[in-house]
């Protein structure tokens, strides 16, 4: 059964960022989709398991961004 959440990040400024932080995030174990708003820096996970915050932090300071 999948979970989905909604993280902020701060610091997206153009569609190479969204791209970015879609990668990242997309290669933590048990992704399925990932929907960025550049906007307002909503990121939002579908994953078939509960998510580790911890590995949503890495992913989105390995992109080069903070979670908000
Ligand atoms: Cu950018």
């Amino acid at each position: 059964m999948s979970e989905t959440r909604t993280f902020t990040v701060q610091g997206m400024t153009c569609g190479h960022c969204v791209t970015s932080v879609t990668e990242e995030v997309q290669e933590i174990s048990g992704v399925e989709h990932v929907d960025v708003v550049l906007e307002t820096g909503a990121v939002t996970v579908t994953s078939s398991q509960p998510l580790d915050d911890t590995a949503v932090r890495a992913a989105v300071e390995e992109a080069g961004y903070r979670l908000g």
